[in-house]
């Protein structure tokens, strides 16, 4: 059997399986995935460091080999913090208005790509399965092949894929595009983002594309895309139910909301997760039924992330703001509607304050799939389930039509679905429940892994 060597930009070490911190989700199933192949994990350490001799650190945990490097400084500014998240992240998640094109950044994400395709060609043997991460790393295939690789190589993209009108607004969009197709399969999260994929490939390359198979035929080379939407680790998440930990967080919660229905939203602080607009909703809400206020408890779960990157600074701001106007027009002696929490929990406190919580709010205003949707439903008791609203706008969407969607730029929309799901009444709670539970149950990630790996493995070399 072939051994599996993944590449993305950050590797997660594994842990045993129990142990407390166990990981769950993408860095749980890929683990698992080495552990079945034999292989390794290659990645950047999340260390800056300024040796450029090449050393690469290996690391065994679990049974899983862990190869990671160091950046500089420069690297980081220009490939993480330029192009990665200020240039792709924006562009594929349809934020014009925020993306920034700059030259230097697009150099130094070359320069990192080629960095990661020098250090870790060595590692890679004759017949290993190679599988690369989203969109740090898009022309890796190439530089790879360049270094004379002849091995099945895989991509998947976790974010969505943007429509070619937006797309092409990219420097040099197309030398990109071209440096992805040395890639033998190409896994995006919906049928969406493989279908703008396509139709870039057919109307800007002149590629021959087989939209019924998603065989891409280019310069004597064959690429399958194709979408694998991605799921929750369901037998890990649902292991984490049943601790301690999960038990207490769920009785905090519930003891803190008493007579009133707790709302959670838990997202990275992103501007894509469409936080001031969700915020924006409940304050509609709370103007259309100023009689419910006191019928309902917003917490949202919003851990900062990518803190060097200035819009990143700027939507906290704008949130702290949003929730403060709120509460203070709204609040009681007793009474708080907004609790706005900036950090992260563990996947057992989640579990708990999922299941406390009889509504989940999760409105992306793009997401390439999203998985606290999946797991908010995954924590519902089957008897008394909570409601899922849902952005149309998510991936996540497209798997679970039985949600509330919605349409997370509208506050009157968001209102309404606030209100339908504080009076939906338990039948139709649970007909929605059951409507879902399937595919967030089966679909999970551990068959995601699966379709990948098997249709990277048929490939024909
Ligand atoms: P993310 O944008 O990070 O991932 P998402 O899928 O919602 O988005 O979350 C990934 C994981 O992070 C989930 O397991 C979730 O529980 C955890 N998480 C999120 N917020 C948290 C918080 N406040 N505290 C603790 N944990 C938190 C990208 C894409 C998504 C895609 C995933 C996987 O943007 O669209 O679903 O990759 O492919």
């Amino acid at each position: 059997m072939s051994r599996l060597v993944v590449i993305s930009n950050r590797v997660a070490v594994p842990k045993a399986r129990g142990a407390a911190g166990a990981q769950g989700g993408l860095a749980g199933a890929l683990n698992s995935a080495l552990k079945k192949f034999g292989g390794i994990w290659f990645g950047w350490s999340g260390q800056e460091s300024e040796d450029r001799t090449g050393n690469i650190n290996l690391q065994r945990n679990d049974g899983v080999t862990t190869a990671t490097i160091d950046l500089s400084t420069r690297d980081i500014d220009e490939y993480y913090n330029g192009y990665a998240n200020s240039t792709l992240w924006p562009l594929f998640h349809y934020r014009l208005d925020l993306t920034e094109y700059e030259r230097e950044t697009g150099k130094g994400y070359e320069r990192v790509n080629e960095r990661f395709a020098e250090c870790v060609t060595p590692l890679i043997e004759e017949d290993d399965l190679v599988w690369v991460h989203d969109y740090h790393l898009l022309p890796l295939g190439e530089r790879l092949r360049s270094r004379g690789l002849k091995n099945r190589i895989g991509f998947f993209l976790h974010i969505p894929w943007p429509p070619t009108r937006l797309f092409v607004s990219l420097p040099f969009h197309d030398r990109l595009v071209k440096t992805m197709l040395d890639y033998d399969v190409i896994g995006f999260q919906t049928q969406e983002w493989l279908e703008s994929f396509l139709h870039y490939c057919s109307k800007e390359l002149g590629a021959e594309v087989d939209e019924e198979t998603g065989r891409i035929s280019y310069e004597g080379r064959t690429v399958l895309a194709k979408a694998y939407p991605i799921g929750i680790d369901w037998d890990h998440f649902q292991a984490q139910g049943e601790t301690g930990e999960a038990r207490q967080a769920q009785q905090r919660l519930m003891s803190s909301v008493r007579h009133r229905t707790a709302m959670i939203g838990v997202d990275r602080l992103d501007y894509s997760k469409g936080l001031p607009e969700r915020i924006d909703g409940i304050g509609r809400f709370f103007d259309q039924h100023p009689d419910r206020v006191r019928d309902l408890v917003f917490i949202q779960i919003a851990p900062p992330s990518r803190e060097d990157v200035e819009s990143y600074q700027q939507i906290r701001t704008v949130l702290e703001q949003k929730s403060g106007q709120i509460n203070g027009a709204r609040s009681e002696v007793d009474v708080v509607p907004i609790r706005y929490v900036n950090r992260g929990y563990s996947h057992a406190e989640l579990y708990g304050f999922f299941r406390a919580s009889k509504i989940g709010l999760v409105t992306p205003l793009r997401d390439g799939m999203n998985l606290v949707a999946k797991e908010y439903l995954a924590a519902q008791d089957p008897e008394d389930p909570g409601v899922l609203i849902l952005s149309r706008f998510a991936g996540a969407a497209a798997q679970l039509p039985d949600a509330v969607l919605v349409n997370p730029h509208s506050p009157d929309d968001l209102s309404h679905a606030i209100k339908k799901a504080l009076d939906m009444p338990l039948d139709e709670r649970k007909r929605r429940y059951e409507g879902t539970i399937g595919t967030v149950r089966d679909d999970n990630v551990q068959d995601w892994t699966e379709a990948f790996t098997n249709d990277l493995a048929s490939v024909p070399i």
